[in-house]
């Protein structure tokens, strides 16, 4: 990796002020990067295969690693060092990608060049704003054409807000083979910073690619002639049929055969810090799937930041992150000179899922710790961040603090005050709802990807979900939107409920952080922690038995709560997040205003759901979203009738054979003449349609079939 990086500093300075991974100046105003996506194969040197001991690899033919030299660890993608080479996906064969780092307000440039064979790509920033520059978002077929094998696209935007946020690609199921990267937005002028180390964590199947991972979801997945079950949560929901082998932190971990119990011993990330010393880790969850909860032997965490926005600071024994989710901790180096264990271990029920990673103080000698894991006593608890339910067993004396009783960190930023006819209110249900046909949705309506990028090409779209086979107990397939107008102040009721409840689900909305407002957690038993009904605040509407409702039209239980009525809203400091965890049976009450026009992609941030259809599009504005800029790549569809759509008369061979030799030479200089006039006005039109194709498009609005 540290050849490629090597390599990616040279292409780098060829345009001044791009670094590999490195600050972008504060004094700049443009930081320019390159990313190259191409595959690669994990625990490979070049032509050789390596294999783990010990926390070090080495060339395949080694027989005695005791007189063995290494192999550098930068040079490898070890992932968790399982010796059969698995493919990824990676930005500048690194795994995660090289981070983005750069100040706020800074105009960031990003030329992105796609060398997979087969696949194509576009790159979310995931959590910018991307406020006028909403066609830089990054969703295929919504905000842009896809990046197409060969193809290099630019992406410029501004840096804004600041924090920890990162980019990764968001074609189907791709960031899972390893296409991601931190992007770091720094405050300008921060004074008394903390050093800082970036931390991204993420599940990691050895077996599957991204394609197979999405089939195996839906159609089981066997070992030894037996269907394996679902995994299961803490709270009795259930997780996927996804399996996990390992857990990753900064593209690192060890495999453990489930047979013996024993690490492979893959080399780990190693996060160094000097004693005395107070550091800011800044976590990304990366992952496919499964949420971890991470803690760091010995050493309590405080808690200061979540999706870039300040937060009252909380000390923790741990937190749990969804892939999507970000959070930044504090941690004070104060404890004697040794190495630490980071560990990252899953909710699942049964499974022994860790990410591992090393706290090494410096001078102190460099192996394995030998810390164990802090235990939660009943005169000494454990709290826990951003549990997906309310409990842990009873017997597990851990007491869990939701996201919703977190603070801001100041009252500077209420949320939105509603305005008299101004206030829209949606209720959003994050399920798996249907009985033949269970599809990832959102009110029952599976997303339908459009052919062409919806936002520069909306009269070319077509699927409504204004059909007699979507609504109310129905699941239908379609492209899903709601619209806000410019101003409006927008509650959404984000909900996991009825038919189609299940699994938790970390939903995200681009172009806007949101306001979080209030949880409203399902009914557990205390004492074993089990998930037992959904919250009857929710009216599911439809089938009266909630178990069988597919929840696709609810409404409050009580109605003196709609029109922002509901009681228990944290309106003065509520803390603000891009991506939150929906739990099963629960609802989450968000805000925000409708100040940023474009058609931003709300889903779940479980790749092989959002796939699967649980996506949707939230259309601000459509009028007043900013021009793109001229040249901007447009993308065809083919059309749905091509019969009637092309001339598939065939020339008949009697009277092509009759024809004379005097009128072919005729027909010719006629069809050379015509062409002539034809390509002069031709290039005429193109000049003048360049010029005024993009002025054109603000008089097109989103009004058309395929959006309700
Ligand atoms: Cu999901």
């Amino acid at each position: 990796m540290k050849l490629a990086c090597i390599a990616f500093l040279v292409v780098s300075l060829v345009v001044k002020k791009t670094k590999c991974g490195q600050n972008c100046s504060e004094t700049d105003e443009v930081c320019e990067f390159y990313l190259e996506l191409d595959h690669h194969l994990t625990m490979m040197r070049n032509n050789d295969l390596v294999f783990p001991y010990n926390g070090h690899v080495y060339k395949y033919d080694v027989i005695n690693t005791s007189n063995a030299v290494p192999v550098d660890i930068n040079e490898v993608l070890t992932a968790d060092g399982f010796e059969q080479p698995r493919l990824v996906a990676a930005f500048n064969n690194t795994l995660p990608g090289p981070p983005i780092i750069v100040y706020e307000n800074q105009t960031v440039i990003v030329h992105v060049k796609n060398k997979l064979k087969s696949e194509s790509v576009t790159i979310h920033w995931h959590g910018l704003h991307q406020r006028g520059t909403p066609w830089m978002d990054g969703v295929p077929f919504v905000t842009q054409c896809p990046i197409l094998p060969g193809q290099t696209f630019t992406y410029r935007f501004i840096a804004e807000p600041k924090g920890t946020f990162w980019y990764h690609s968001h074609m189907a199921s791709q960031l899972t083979m390893g296409a991601f990267g931190a992007l770091i937005v720094h405050e300008k002028g921060e004074v008394n910073a903390f050093p800082e180390h970036i931390m991204t964590i993420q599940d990691w199947n050895h077996d599957w690619e991204a394609d197979i991972d999405y089939m195996k979801m839906l159609y089981g997945v066997f070992e030894n002639r037996t269907r394996l079950n679902v995994s299961q949560s803490i709270d009795g929901t259930s997780f996927s049929m996804f399996m996990m082998q390992s857990g990753l932190i900064n593209g690192r971990g060890r495999y453990y055969d489930h047979n013996t119990g024993k690490d492979n011993g893959a080399p780990l990330e190693v996060f160094q810090v000097q004693q005395g010393q107070a550091y800011r880790f800044r976590v990304i969850g990366s992952g496919a799937l499964y949420p971890f909860r991470i803690s760091v032997d010995e050493h309590n965490l405080t808690i200061v930041a979540a999706d870039g926005f300040d937060l009252d600071s909380v000390v923790v024994e741990s937190f749990i992150i969804y892939p999507g989710e970000r959070f930044d901790f504090i941690l004070h180096a104060d404890k004697p000179v040794s190495n630490y264990w980071i560990r990252g271990i899953t909710l699942e029920v049964g499974k022994n899922h860790t990410a591992e990673a090393i706290l090494h103080y410096n001078g102190a000698p460099v192996r394995d710790p030998t810390t164990s894991r802090r235990s939660c006593t009943q005169d000494d608890p454990c709290i826990v961040v951003n549990c997906p339910f309310l409990y842990f067993p009873a017997s597990n004396y851990i007491n869990c603090m939701t996201f919703d009783q977190l603070r801001a960190k100041s009252d500077i930023d209420p949320a939105p005050v509603i305005k008299p006819g101004k206030f829209k209110e949606f209720f959003l249900n994050f399920a798996f709802p249907g009985t033949t046909s269970t599809p990832a949705s959102v009110n029952g309506l599976a997303f339908e990807q459009p052919s062409v990028s919806a936002m520069t090409q909306p009269q070319e779209l077509y699927s409504s979900c204004d059909r007699p086979d979507c609504g109310e107990d129905k699941v239908c397939r379609c492209t899903h939107s709601i619209s806000l107008d410019y101003g409006d102040i927008v509650q959404m009721v984000l909900l996991n409920m009825g038919k189609g409840k299940g699994w938790s689900h970390p939903i995200h909305l681009h172009g806007h952080s949101f306001y979080v407002l209030k949880m409203g957690f399902g009914r557990y038993d205390v004492t074993t922690a089990r998930f037992m009904e959904d919250d009857l605040n929710i009216d599911c509407r439809g089938n009266p038995d909630r178990t069988v409702s597919f929840c696709n039209n609810a409404t409050w239980a009580n109605a003196t709560w709609l029109g922002g009525n509901v009681p228990g809203l944290e309106l003065k400091k509520p803390p603000r997040k891009d991506t939150i965890i929906v739990p099963t049976g629960a609802y989450v009450v968000i805000r925000i205003r409708a100040d940023n026009p474009g058609l931003w992609n709300f889903h779940c941030h479980v790749d092989l759901h959002n796939v699967d259809g649980m996506q949707m599009l939230v259309n601000e504005s459509f009028n007043k979203i900013p021009k793109p800029p001229v040249g901007f790549p447009m993308c065809w569809n083919y059309p749905s009738d091509f019969r009637s759509a092309m001339d598939w008369t065939t020339v008949d061979d009697d009277s092509w054979s009759a024809n004379s030799y005097k009128t072919t030479i005729v027909v010719l200089a006629v069809i050379l003449s015509l062409e002539f006039i034809v390509i002069v006005g031709m290039c005429i039109y193109i000049r003048r349609t360049n010029t005024t194709r993009s002025s054109e498009r603000t008089f097109l609005t989103f009004e058309n079939p395929g959006y309700n």
